[in-house]
């Protein structure tokens, strides 16, 4: 199956690239929308900005941001996944109509968050993480950063089976950019069969820090994110080729299209390892 799309539907007023800009709901349903159109099979809305340095917010606040949304969506047929860290937001949302649970702390930063997926039964997307925003720049400690968010997500699995989960339900990513300043990312794109165990696998490097520093590398601009398009499409095409499951991004049609061309490569022979 070709790799599919999730589109990036932040309503928050701080996201680090979109942070303000669907955070009315009617702003926030037109864009879902328009993010279908241009070829996103999946819409992530998020009411909790997690950008380097960002502080949390109430369960409360971050409902009556997503969950009118959430309803709104699935009433026009969209498929949907909650981006949140609170189990009662994820309780909400599936109940206003989202099918995916995608929790950044892969279950950590809530202790009800698995016996409510199990609950709920849907699938659920475990993210690698280590500390909240405020302090995740300094939790980029690696000796071997494949093998320890290999384990690190191997005990996320563990702890969700054995509340309830089921295996084939879990989806991981590896968390780009979360305890990941910059150097820390590349392996876990370019290896990452060495750390999915099987699971279906999403990646998020929409925009993203490292990124930027690459383009910078190459004598490009990559200090503002908007610069960071072609970059992404860039890691998008490499994903699809190897068979992710999802790309999480800002710009749905422009990682269709990527998508488009891995498939044709594909088809003409491209062998991914
Ligand atoms: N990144 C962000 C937010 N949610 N969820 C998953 N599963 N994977 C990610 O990499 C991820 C995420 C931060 O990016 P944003 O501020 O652009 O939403």
């Amino acid at each position: 199956m070709s790799t599919l799309v999730m589109g990036i539907l932040n309503v928050t007023p701080d996201s680090f690239s979109d942070g303000g800009r669907w955070d009315t709901v009617d702003a926030a349903i037109a864009r879902g929308l328009e993010l279908r159109h241009q070829g996103a099979s999946i819409v992530d809305v998020g009411g909790e900005s997690t950008r380097p340095g960002a502080g949390r917010i109430e369960p409360a606040e971050e409902q009556d941001r997503v969950v009118p949304v959430i309803r709104s969506l699935a009433q026009e047929g969209v498929t949907l996944s909650i981006d949140t860290m609170h189990a009662a937001t994820a309780r909400a949302a599936v109940e206003a109509g989202a099918s995916i649970v995608n929790d950044v702390s892969g279950g950590l930063a809530d202790a009800d968050m698995a016996s409510t997926v199990a609950d709920l039964g849907c699938d659920y997307v475990a993210m690698h993480w280590r500390a909240h925003s405020t302090e995740m720049d300094k939790a980029d400690r690696y000796d071997d950063v494949v093998q320890e968010v290999r384990d690190e997500l191997s005990q996320r699995v563990d702890a969700l089976t054995k509340a309830g989960v089921a295996s084939d339900r879990i989806v991981l990513d590896p968390g780009l950019g979360f305890a990941k300043v910059t150097d820390s990312n590349w392996p876990l794109i370019a290896r990452w069969q060495d750390w999915s165990q099987g699971h279906r696998v999403l990646i998020g490097a929409s925009r993203k820090r490292f990124l930027g520093a690459a383009i910078a590398s190459g004598g490009g601009d990559g200090a503002d994110p908007s610069n960071r398009e072609a970059a992404t499409t860039a890691v998008t095409t490499v994903c699809a080729l190897e068979g992710a499951w999802a790309v999480r991004v800002h710009d749905a049609a422009a990682a269709r299209d990527a998508i488009s061309v891995a498939s044709r490569l594909t088809t003409a022979g491209y062998k991914a390892r």
